[in-house]
């Protein structure tokens, strides 16, 4: 018998987006926009998020949020109005990379920023949301990780095992989660073009151009699009994962540049 391939309605459906004040957090928000979602938008660039949410006509609940302060997380999710509060998809997105640097030679600092906010903010965030799914029955995680979850590349290091550790979170949310409806999806791409580059070499545009020069990188829009798909599947599939690559772009280390 062929299964009934009916996809998730997307319409009025609760999204929690972190990371959503650039690159492929708000390009996810306008993507599950477009879908009728109702989006609950996270960042810690208020002015950012609120300038985003003028822009669209679907219901928007801004919140300020460092994922990296556990308390501040917690409080966020525990403090959502009724209406808002039956999150259905979390994206947890928000991450970053800090230098580009031989491991003995790197900054504690960067070290701290990457670990903090790609690992155990990704947790904080979840571990927060995760009970309200299991409790209803249904939901999907879907994180954001990353060619460099699966492979290094020399100065990568510890965003490399920040993004292995997402990718290792992702496989274990999926066993603990079996047998309670809630979905665990990772969306993994290589080069997208934000303001991912600039983050990592701390504002230097000159440095951060050059990682996309002579090749076409992915946008923003190229991920928020297999988001959303991830998302529409029928209700009994789930993606484990996907990995996402520019034309030009054949592993972590290696690009066709013209
Ligand atoms: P951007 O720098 O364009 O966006 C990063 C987003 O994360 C911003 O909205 C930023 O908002 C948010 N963020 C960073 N730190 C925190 C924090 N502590 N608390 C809350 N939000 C935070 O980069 P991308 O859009 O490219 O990156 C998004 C995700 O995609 C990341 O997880 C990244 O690792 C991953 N990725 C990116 C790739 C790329 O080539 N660009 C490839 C593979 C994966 P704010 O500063 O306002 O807090
Ligand atoms: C971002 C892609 O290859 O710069 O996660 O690490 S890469």
């Amino acid at each position: 018998m062929i299964k009934e391939m009916t996809m998730a309605e997307l319409k009025d459906k609760i999204v929690l987006i972190t990371g959503t004040s650039a690159g492929i957090g708000e390009a996810c928000a306008r993507a599950f926009a477009e879908k009728g979602a109702r989006l609950i938008i996270a960042a810690r660039r208020r002015d950012r998020l609120e300038k985003l949410a003028k822009s669209f006509k679907t219901e928007i609940y801004v919140v300020q949020l460092d994922v990296r302060d556990r308390e501040a997380v917690e409080k966020a999710i525990g403090a959502l109005p009724a209406e808002w509060a039956e999150i259905d998809i979390l994206v947890n997105n928000a991450g970053l990379s800090r230098d580009l640097t031989k491991l003995h030679e790197g900054r504690h600092e960067s070290w701290d920023q990457m670990i903090d906010t790609n690992v155990k903010g990704l947790l904080y965030v979840s571990r927060a949301v995760l009970p309200g799914m299991v409790k209803r029955g249904r939901g999907h995680v879907i994180n954001i990780g990353s060619i460099a979850g699966h492979e290094v590349y020399p100065g990568g290091n510890v965003y490399c095992a920040t993004k292995h550790a997402v990718d290792a979170i992702t496989k274990s949310m999926r066993l603990d989660l079996l047998g309670t409806g809630v979905k665990v999806s990772t969306v993994d791409p290589g080069m997208v073009e934000t303001e991912f580059s600039e983050v990592r070499f701390y504002g230097d545009k000159e440095k951060a151009d050059k990682v996309y020069k002579g090749l076409t990188p992915l946008a923003g829009n190229d991920i928020a699009q297999a988001v959303v798909w991830v998302a529409e599947r029928p209700a009994h599939v789930q993606v484990a994962e996907m990995i996402i690559l520019p034309l030009d772009q054949a592993s972590a280390t290696q690009a066709n540049r013209r």
